[in-house]
């Protein structure tokens, strides 16, 4: 059995996102968000479920906060809704909201635990999408005026700020896919929202900044690392091509790189940039590759890719290790492809600090006659991720933190409540909340700062 102890200071926590645990949609003000939308159009989502409830947090935090408490989660990773703060986006404060907020961050200080803030988890006011949403440049402008709002009222509270979350999700996933709000289909329009969304993120970190001195600033990315499914050259560029459209394409603008050639190139090609790269103004890359404190990295599997092109042209993704395990969501659980990540982004990126703001996993367990819920899949999916986060680090990589996905069980955005993700499991009849078993053995890893490795895998 090995000791596996993490670096003091290393700053455990939870992550939970606005729309997915809040409910409370028309509360006390809080104006439509583009997934209230989303969620109210029949089809939308798997179980024809919305947040209009959700897990009730909005009334139930000083409870969740409780938990966290009980538990010794001394970090907590939540976002902010837009709507509830500026209701039309841009223009009127709705106090009532702020206050909500204010009084969340002053419950965790109270309960020693640090506010780790995202501004941005998706949740758009509807107005603003009604004028164009994130294609419209606009909104970049009015997302920096929100962060100044948010920061100015709880700048000298929180000393972490991530201004994005995945805005591969963002834009791609939202206006390329369609699988999350607002649903479009159209390239074009994705690669525009993703610049507009990047500029409205160095926007914000000048915000940030000027409001919340000392303040931690970064912004969190989704990966899902890309292998090649067979030596041939063909697999390794359809690999190549995936990283670049799910990662590059936003870390390199980040970095001071610019967009990537070979995928500009490539997308100029396929006919998704009619107009180039029109859409960047002067000084936009500048303001984009604003300097930050911290990369968040959200981590959940990889993708094993094979140059078969699907109708829409990308490769399409093939598991090469069909004995692997899975998780319900139907992700392939490995480990290294974390560490291998992690090493190459500090390495390759030189990113100069990293907090893991997202890993975790689903499993459908559910509590026994006594009310024990036997998650020892996600326990051994934790331990696995978190002895490659050491092994990132004891190579070198600076991670910092680690805040695990999900505190509870939540609305899983087109998938509705068919997914759990937390550590506590949530009844959504009774808004009853039972510790898993993760929830215990994290709270004993949190106090030893550290795990045993039961067996090397070799
Ligand atoms: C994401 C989001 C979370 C998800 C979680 C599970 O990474 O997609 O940040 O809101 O719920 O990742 O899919």
């Amino acid at each position: 059995m090995t000791k596996i102890t993490f670096p003091d200071r290393f700053l455990w926590g939870v992550s939970t996102a606005a729309y997915q645990i809040e409910g409370a949609w028309n509360e006390d003000g809080r104006g439509e968000s583009i997934w209230d939308r989303f969620a109210h159009t029949p089809g939308r989502i798997q179980d024809g479920s919305t947040g209009d409830v959700a897990c009730d947090h909005y009334h139930r935090w000083p409870e969740d906060v409780a938990i966290m408490r009980a538990l010794g989660i001394p970090g907590y990773r939540f976002s902010v809704a837009w709507p509830r703060i500026v209701p039309a986006g841009r223009g009127l404060v709705n106090q009532k909201g702020l206050d909500f907020y204010n009084r969340l961050v002053d419950g965790l200080l109270q309960a020693g635990i640090t506010p780790l803030l995202t501004l941005y988890h998706w949740d758009l006011p509807q107005s603003l999408q009604d004028e164009g949403g994130w294609t419209a440049r606009e909104t970049a402008t009015a997302f920096a005026t929100f962060a100044d709002v948010v920061s100015r009222s709880l700048g000298d509270r929180v000393k972490h700020w991530v201004t994005h979350n995945e805005p591969w999700c963002t834009s791609l996933l939202s206006h390329q896919i369609g699988l999350h709000a607002p649903g479009w289909q159209d390239w074009p329009a994705a690669l525009t929202v993703a610049h507009h969304v990047l500029l409205s993120h160095g926007l914000a970190v000048e915000r940030l900044r000027s409001n919340a001195p000392g303040a931690e600033v970064g912004i969190a990315l989704n990966f899902d690392p890309a292998w090649p499914a067979s030596p041939s050259a063909a697999d390794y560029h359809a690999a190549r091509r995936h990283e670049g459209y799910f990662s590059r394409w936003f870390l390199d603008p980040l970095y001071g790189r610019r967009y990537p050639a070979d995928m500009v190139e490539y997308y100029i090609q396929e006919g998704y940039l009619p107009q180039g790269l029109a859409f960047v103004q002067e000084g936009d890359l500048e303001t984009i590759a604003a300097h930050t404190d911290f990369l968040g990295v959200n981590y959940y599997t990889r993708r094993v890719l094979r140059d078969t092109a699907a109708p829409d042209n990308l490769p399409q993704t093939v598991f090469a290790a069909p004995a692997s395990e899975h998780t319900a969501m139907g992700w392939e659980v490995h480990p290294e492809s974390f560490y291998r990540l992690l090493n190459r982004l500090h390495f390759e990126y030189l990113v100069p600090k990293l907090i893991i703001t997202e890993n975790g996993c689903s499993y459908l367990d559910h509590p026994d006659e006594n009310g024990r819920v036997a998650d020892g899949r996600r326990i051994r999916y934790l331990s696995d991720h978190l002895i490659a986060v050491h092994r990132a680090i004891q190579n070198g990589v600076p991670v910092a933190g680690y805040f695990q996905w999900s505190l509870m069980d939540n609305f899983e955005w087109a998938l509705g409540y068919t997914q759990r993700f937390g550590i506590v499991y949530v009844d959504y009849v009774t808004q009853k909340r039972y510790l898993k078993d993760s929830a215990y053995w994290y709270r004993d890893l949190i106090a030893r700062n550290g795990l045993e490795q039961y067996k090397s895998d070799g």
